[in-house]
């Protein structure tokens, strides 16, 4: 496969003034008629006419009104064309029913629906199929009126009839945010009336049967809409906005302009189908799609290596939103866990690539935790070292300067630059760079002046040998040993490999606090003992930087434990004894302070240490530590269960969410000493399924679960979202021995759809995050897992691919299970005709 390179980009060579898209939809024989006005782009010479095509039938092409025969190259046709404007016209055949891709226009339960970004439209059409193509669109929609009577497409609404409908954009965009939806849908409705008085109807079209679940994903449209206002000084600019539930869909959800497609798994919930994290997960994905309509579509990206600039940007717009929404601290300790649960691997193994990529295969393969996340904690890093006052003002410049582009990361870094003065090319080494730094801090202290030593140091990446210092917000704070703040919290700026700060005028020695609130995605490497880590568990005033404290003691505590068969931390298990009876404390925070590190985040500690990890030494450990915690808080865990119990209606707001958090944890810890009599009270008793949910977990953990999941089975047989619950949480909690039977065995239930991405992902997904079990010395999880990924990747290589990365960890492990994982890796790769996405992702991990 060929490889493409940020460093060759050109410019497409000719401006598309209009396109008009008609549709004859039928299930296996769509034909797509398009009418595009063309003028040479003056301002470049190379003029070669090439369009985007693949999996087209071409019925016929006419260069104003002139029947030609354009020639097929690799992905595509060129054609001769006039040297002045000119109308291109074609028509061709489209095959919906067998595009199991899920990428193009495919058919889901019966509805048409689209996915184009990153390059599903030349599947759809003829077309300069590139981000910086933008143009506006008139879409004509025909169909079978009978079995299709809802037609949608982006922009406005202009006429609709029997057996069809028109659809005009009045904003340019790319052809990555074309949509089309087609099929028997039900509207929930409502209406917004934006800042300046432009009233919006809104709709959530979903499946009859699914029209109760779209009240909560309509509040959290609203509430994303006002926020934009409100915060970024962003309104909306159409008369509507269209979501629609799609159940077979690759991702999360889309943004396409004004008609945003959604896994029907990020946008449908009610109290009893969706657990606190379904509703908290779809508000956030409700904001991230919305808030792309100006990061992302009236700025777009002008190639696919910068894109970056509009997920990074849009997930740290996201956060934000819901660390206002609900508890920031919360938030921030829920996005740094994901953070090293998923960016850190990729930055650390064979996946690992720059926020701004120079080069890729398939571009499919780039919408990482890299991107996205560590793309998002760039933007962060940003807004700490500029100031929140002159973060809002380059954003405004940004918005006012590109409204309507195509841009690049440069672009985004000048508006800071021209907003603060200040030189930026150090800072951007964040986007070129690949890797996570580690910053290590040494403290000096002299009777009166003291000094934090920071230094920082990146392990050499694919690709990358050589690193070079970058810009790192360091934010700390210093209390006294009443634990006082005598230092608020300020960010150093550490900029070269070695640095000294110093802090004036204590006469008593201070006790740092250090890369508080997580400023920067970092491994700190500091020499502290657990009496300071519990100092700071019991006093730090930076809430994140308390939770990292009784982080670090439970890692120490589980390392001590698996390598050298050491008891578990007394005083971790006392401080934090105190911390979850601190009724002052919030509910949802007691929570996570109750969760420790997970086996893989260990196995990639031990892996960092020099070590080779045992992910059944790792189990072992892990539930050790939890029984220990059973035990030392048997006392007041009864006592905890039931104050965190919520009287009155269902609300998935974050202060009762918070409450059931912190009484799940305290049940899977009482099931620990009560054998599951609880937990099955609470499973007869559920009234919504957080509560349903937690109880079925603990009572599987008891090895008590068989009727109960017999029992929820037959109450959801018929809801797919609540029976993918119940798939992964078998796979979830297997023990290791069992999970590769687990997961064969629900592989052969009547069920299990392979090309349903959420049902894959629910039993295959699920495996891989079953650590110990994936990694069980059989061999059998892996072995499963790459059958699965065999037979997944000739219908939807998309979904099989990003899999893939199940195995990218494999070197941290011993030679034994390293030889099984190549081999299934090895037998993965030499399959004919492997998708370009796998044999990308393959290829990299093996490397
Ligand atoms: N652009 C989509 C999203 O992040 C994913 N394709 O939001
Ligand atoms: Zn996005």
């Amino acid at each position: 496969p060929q490889t493409i390179y940020l460093k060759d980009y050109t410019p497409f060579g000719y401006i598309v003034e209009h396109v008009d898209l008609t549709f004859k939809l039928h299930p296996t024989a769509t034909r797509v008629l398009s009418k595009i006005r063309f003028t040479p782009d003056t301002s470049t010479s190379d003029k070669m006419f090439f369009l985007h095509g693949e999996q087209l039938k071409l019925i016929s092409a006419k260069i104003d009104g002139q029947e030609i025969s354009p020639s097929y190259v690799e992905g595509g046709l060129q054609a001769d064309v006039p040297d002045t404007a000119f109308t291109w016209e074609a028509e061709v055949e489209i095959n919906p029913e067998a595009n199991t891709a899920l990428e193009g226009l495919y058919m889901s339960n019966g509805m048409y629906c689209t996915q184009c970004e990153a390059e599903g439209f030349r599947k759809i059409t003829f077309y300069p199929d590139r981000p910086d193509v933008m143009s506006v669109f008139d879409v004509r929609i025909e169909a079978d009126a009978d079995n299709t009577p809802v037609m949608l497409s982006n922009g406005n609404g202009v006429s609709k009839g029997e057996g069809f409908a028109t659809w005009s954009d009045p904003w340019p965009k790319p052809a990555y945010l074309f949509a089309l939806v087609a099929g028997n849908l039900i509207a929930h409705t409502d209406q917004f009336t934006t800042k300046s008085g432009t009233e919006v109807d809104l709709a959530i079209w979903v499946r009859p049967g699914d029209e109760g679940k779209c009240a909560f994903g309509m509040e959290a449209l609203k509430k994303s809409m006002t926020w934009d206002e409100e915060v970024y000084g962003r309104e909306y600019d159409l008369d509507e906005f269209n979501i629609v539930a799609v159940d077979d869909f690759n991702m999360g959800a889309m943004e396409n302009k004004g008609l945003n497609i959604f896994n029907s798994s990020c946008v449908l919930a009610s109290p009893e189908t969706a657990t606190d994290g379904n509703f908290e997960r779809i508000e956030a994905i409700i904001a991230h799609e919305y808030f792309h309509n100006w990061t992302g579509n009236r700025i777009t990206c002008r190639d696919w290596f910068q894109l970056c600039l509009k997920e990074g940007l849009t997930v740290f717009r996201d956060a934000q939103f819901t660390a206002d929404m609900r508890s920031e601290p919360v938030k921030r300790i829920d996005d740094v866990i994901a953070l090293r649960a998923r960016q850190f691997p990729e930055d650390q193994g064979p996946l690992s690539h720059a926020v701004r990529p120079e080069s890729f295969q398939e571009i499919n393969n780039f919408y990482t935790a890299t991107i996205y996340e560590k793309g998002a904690e760039v933007i962060g890093m940003l807004k700490t070292l500029v100031g929140d006052a002159a973060y809002a003002k380059a954003l405004d410049l940004y918005f006012e300067r590109h409204d309507g582009q195509a841009c690049t990361i440069e672009d985004w870094i000048k508006a800071f630059e021209d907003t603060t003065g200040r030189d930026l090319t150090q800072f951007k080494l964040w986007y070129s760079q690949s890797g996570t730094p580690e910053v290590t801090v040494r403290e000096e202290y002299n009777g009166e002046t003291f000094t934090l030593h920071l230094s920082q140091k990146s392990a050499p990446t694919p690709g990358q040998d050589e690193k070079h210092p970058q810009v790192i917000p360091v934010a700390i704070g210093l209390l006294n040993t009443d634990g006082e703040e005598v230092q608020p919290t300020m960010a150093l700026e550490l900029n070269k490999a070695e640095q000294s700060f110093s802090f004036e005028g204590h006469t008593t020695r201070p006790i740092a606090s250090v890369l508080r609130g997580f400023s920067a995605p970092v491994i700190l490497k500091q020499d502290i003992d657990n009496t300071r880590r519990a100092f700071l568990l019991a006093h730090d005033t930076d809430p994140f930087n308390r939770w990292e404290a009784g982080r670090d003691l439970a890692r120490d505590s589980l390392l001590g434990a698996i390598l050298e068969g050491a008891p578990h931390n007394a005083a971790y298990l006392d401080g934090l004894k105190a911390l979850l009876c601190d009724e002052t404390l919030d509910p949802a925070y007691r929570a996570l302070m109750l969760g420790q590190p997970s086996q893989s985040e260990l196995a990639g500690v031990i892996h960092k240490m020099g070590q080779i990890p045992d992910p059944a030494a790792i189990h072992t450990a892990s539930e050790a530590l939890r029984d220990a915690k059973a035990r030392a808080f048997a006392d007041m865990l009864p006592d905890l269960y039931a104050k965190n119990q919520v009287e009155g209606p269902f609300s998935p707001e974050a202060g009762p969410a918070g409450k059931r958090s912190l009484a799940n944890a305290a049940l899977a810890l009482v099931t620990r000493l009560d054998g599951g009599a609880t937990a099955s009270q609470q499973y007869a008793h559920a009234d919504n399924m957080t509560l349903q949910l937690a109880a079925l977990s603990a009572l599987i953990d008891a090895g008590k679960g068989a009727s109960a999941l017999q029992a929820f089975y037959d109450q959801w047989q018929s809801d797919r979202l609540v029976m993918d619950k119940w798939f992964s949480l078998q796979v979830m909690h297997a023990k290791p021995a069992d999970s590769a039977t687990v997961a064969r065995t629900l592989t052969q239930h009547a069920d299990f759809e392979m090309k349903n991405p959420n049902r894959f992902r629910s039993v295959m997904g699920i495996l891989a995050m079953n650590h110990a079990g994936f990694h069980h010395q059989s061999g059998a999880a892996y072995a499963l897992l790459a059958d699965w990924l065999i037979k997944l990747d000739p219908v939807n290589p998309q979904t099989t691919a990003r899999m893939c990365s199940a195995f990218q960890t494999w070197k941290r492990y011993d030679a034994h299970r390293q030889s099984l994982i190549k081999e299934q890796l090895e037998r993965i790769a030499t399959q004919s005709n492997l998708s370009r996405d796998t044999s990308e992702m393959v290829g990299r991990i093996l490397d």
